[in-house]
């Protein structure tokens, strides 16, 4: 294979496209756009936009997922590339945006340089990725994509405010009933450009790397149920209180990654107390725990240690424990010959490189179902993510978005 031309994104560019989307659901310097939120469907009406101006045929599909399609003189599966554009509430104006700004620039790149490829490249902006409303939906719109988000699942879930999923997608035009019709059997390969989110990359003093795969996570909804009392008039020694038991828990359980060490992590993001008022034992805690590890055995380990913990406290406070798990995914290697591919096209266009595994769960380990699959990650500034403080530097963008566009042009033409 002969040595490819650099590539040339401007970084000024990348930066302004970051901004205008960060228009729709701004907030400060983050973001707070909710799946089949107004402010969501006039990012992906601006996705679409710039699709079209990129010179791709622009479609949507029935979860709303927003696809570019710029067609191989050959026909045949798809190369793709794409993230989500659903933030956390709130969230940075990066995570999922920058790869989905990414596929497009890069597309626009090849194409003004190479003309049409051979094989059919694709650009897709997924809808809730982050679950940020609806707990149990992580990865929406590349479930969808996969053949695993259903006309049921829609009915079932509900949203933080109560809502289900299929109310939400009505009240933007789109049925439920035609869920199965978003399943694609024709994605050939999947990279996904999306930003570190942690601080290995910033502290190897790299622009980029290519990620060689990503973790397990297991998400708990864990309700501690105890009895109500006078704050006052009630001895301690009488109490079965929640709150005292959930607390034993968290820290147990963040203890206990700790303790297991790097790559093992456990997180408790949410908490709602019942009643919640200062002078009354709270009736009943509930709490949301996210566990991840890249190793498999290790990840069983961790996932026990939890869950025996939580029946044990339980136990000997007098409470009732239980738990729903809302996700659920295995770790995911990426390809080993498309991280090669990312690896050489990265030092043919004089990227210096890493090669790392996520620490984040993203699509791709969906898109893993149907597609071999790989990642790029760019640097974030102080290793930030999932706040407004989250940043990105327009060159190391711009260095990451130069690396999809040489592979699309190795994958495509
Ligand atoms: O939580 C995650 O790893 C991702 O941002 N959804
Ligand atoms: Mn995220
Ligand atoms: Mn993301
Ligand atoms: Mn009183």
């Amino acid at each position: 294979m002969a040595t490819q031309e650099r590539l040339w994104i401007d970084p000024a560019e990348v930066e302004r496209y970051v901004l205008e989307l960060a228009q729709h659901g701004g907030d400060g310097t983050g973001v707070r756009r909710l799946v089949y939120s107004p402010e969501w469907v006039a990012a992906q009406d601006l996705v679409a936009r710039w699709c079209e101006e990129a010179g791709m045929e622009v479609r949507r599909d029935a979860v709303g997922n927003v696809w570019g399609r710029l067609e191989g003189t050959e026909g045949g599966p798809s190369i793709a590339t794409g993230s989500h554009i659903d933030s956390q509430n709130p969230g940075g104006r990066y995570d999922g945006a920058l790869g989905v700004i990414a596929g497009i620039l890069a597309v626009r790149a090849v194409r003004e340089r190479y003309g049409r490829p051979r094989r059919t490249i694709e650009v897709v902006s997924l809808c809730e990725e982050e679950s940020s409303r609806f707990p149990s939906a992580a990865f929406w719109g590349s479930r969808a994509i996969t053949g695993r988000s259903t006309p049921e699942d829609a009915e079932n879930m509900r949203g933080y405010g109560g809502e289900t999923m299929a109310e939400a997608m009505r009240a933007v035009g789109l049925d439920p009933a035609r869920i199965p019709e978003a399943r694609r059997n024709d994605i050939e390969t999947w990279i996904e450009l999306h930003v570190e989110q942690g601080p290995i990359l910033e502290q190897a003093g790299l622009p980029v790397a290519i990620v060689n795969g990503l973790p397990s996570i297991r998400h708990y909804v864990v309700r501690v149920d105890g009895r109500s009392d006078h704050a006052g008039a009630m001895p301690m020694d009488l109490r079965r209180d929640p709150m005292a038991g959930a607390a034993e828990m968290i820290s147990g359980v963040i203890g206990t990654a700790l303790q297991m060490g790097r790559p093992a992590v456990t997180t408790v993001g949410r908490m709602l107390v019942e009643p919640n008022f200062p002078a009354i034992v709270p009736e009943r805690v509930t709490f949301t725990i996210d566990a991840r590890h890249a190793d498999p055995a290790q990840r069983d380990r961790l996932y026990a240690a939890h869950e025996a913990l939580l029946r044990e406290v339980a136990e000997r406070r007098g409470l009732n424990v239980s738990w729903e798990i809302t996700a659920d995914l295995p770790p995911c290697p990426a390809d080993p010959d498309l991280v090669r591919l990312l690896e050489e096209v990265a030092a043919e266009q004089g990227i210096p490189t890493m090669t790392m595994p996520s620490g984040a769960v993203h699509d791709t380990q969906r898109m893993a179902e149907i597609a071999k699959v790989a990642m790029i990650f760019v640097q974030s500034k102080d290793g930030r993510s999932h706040t407004p403080a989250e940043y990105t530097a327009p060159e190391h963008a711009a260095a990451g978005i130069q690396v999809l566009a040489a592979a699309l042009h190795r994958l495509a033409y």
